[in-house]
């Protein structure tokens, strides 16, 4: 079988399965913590704004969401923003966008330290996104499928005024299940078709992949994002792989029955969503290619990065709303 890019979290049948989220403290209005507390018994902090930092990169999808629902949520102020490097060394994720390579406001080089200031036993991957407390350094959590649902409810008091309501209650039991899907099939499911160790998971992969995204075409054809007619977290979840797919999913992860600009509805509904305020800006065509060609290297050995493609049809009409 093919050396595995993350060897841990493949499985006997050439599958990749993705480590757990190993920090899952929350950030909640309901922390018995004092201000300027740590966390409670139960791992609750107290919510401050300016106390927390948010560290992602602009290449990872997972840590994208997050740096989506903070802008519609208008949370710019309450939570602080770090920005690693696409490129990873061998010491993992660096803060070598910032001047002398530190980050200003945490003081570390390596989101790793503040991993191990967390954990001092962790021997997992470090990754992005990772809610960092800005007094202790500890990582509140790298929980991401939470920290964004949380940010829409337990940080609601330090939202802007009218900010969308990105994941409202009555529509949460159709949401949980629709997003469960869009994760395993679309957001996990591209990384499941890349990663694969043997032909038979790959197949399995792809499968499963292009039937979610033939289904999620038909949903989107008659309505404008995935729960009607506003925007909600389930949109912002299937965005962050939609703009991925042609520039690196496509060529790099094998996802190549078609390219999202040949599925004329996911097309004009991604368009749609890069158009609106809060998505297009955050997104650095150049970054995920970067990150992608250049860091999995059981994938991609030489490193190249791909001139292409042209992704100026991204500012085109979308013709939807
Ligand atoms: N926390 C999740 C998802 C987040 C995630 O995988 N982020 C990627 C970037 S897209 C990462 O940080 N990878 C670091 C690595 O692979 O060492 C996980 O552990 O699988």
């Amino acid at each position: 079988m093919a050396r595995a890019q993350f060897s841990a979290e493949t499985s006997g049948g050439g599958a990749f399965v993705r480590q757990p989220n190993r920090f899952t403290d929350r950030v909640t209005p309901d922390s018995d913590s004092p201000p300027g507390g740590g966390p409670d018994a139960q791992g609750r902090w107290p919510l401050e704004p300016g106390r927390y930092r948010l560290i992602w990169c602009r290449a990872c999808p997972w840590a994208h969401r997050a740096r989506i629902v903070r802008n519609l949520l208008g949370l710019q102020d309450a939570i602080s923003l770090g920005t690693v490097d696409p490129i990873r060394d061998e010491r993992g994720w660096r803060f070598s966008l910032d001047p002398d390579g530190f980050d200003p406001v945490l003081g570390i080089g390596f989101l790793s330290e503040a991993y191990l200031a967390t954990d001092p036993d962790y021997t997992g991957r470090v990754t992005v996104p990772a809610l960092v407390d800005t007094r202790t350094g500890r990582v509140v959590t790298n929980d991401y499928p939470r920290l964004t649902l949380d940010f829409s409810t337990e940080w609601r008091s330090l939202h802007a005024p009218g900010a969308p309501d990105l994941y409202p209650a009555e529509l949460r039991p159709e949401m949980d299940a629709l997003m469960a899907e869009i994760h395993r099939d679309v957001n996990n499911g591209v990384y499941r078709c890349g990663f694969a160790t043997s032909q038979a998971a790959y197949e399995e992969a792809f499968t499963a992949l292009f039937a979610r995204l033939d289904a999620l075409s038909q949903r989107l054809a008659d309505r404008r994002y995935l729960m009607g007619e506003a925007i909600t977290e389930a949109d912002v979840r299937l965005f962050t792989t939609l703009v991925r797919f042609d520039v690196a999913y496509h060529g790099h992860f094998k996802c190549n029955r078609h390219k999202l600009t040949e599925m004329p509805v996911l097309w004009a509904y991604a368009r749609d969503l890069f158009q609106t305020p809060g998505f297009g800006e955050t997104v650095d065509f150049d970054h995920i290619k970067r990150h992608y060609y250049g860091t999995h290297a059981a994938i991609n050995p030489t490193g190249i990065v791909p001139l292409g493609p042209d992704t100026s049809g991204w500012a085109t009409p979308h013709g939807r709303g």
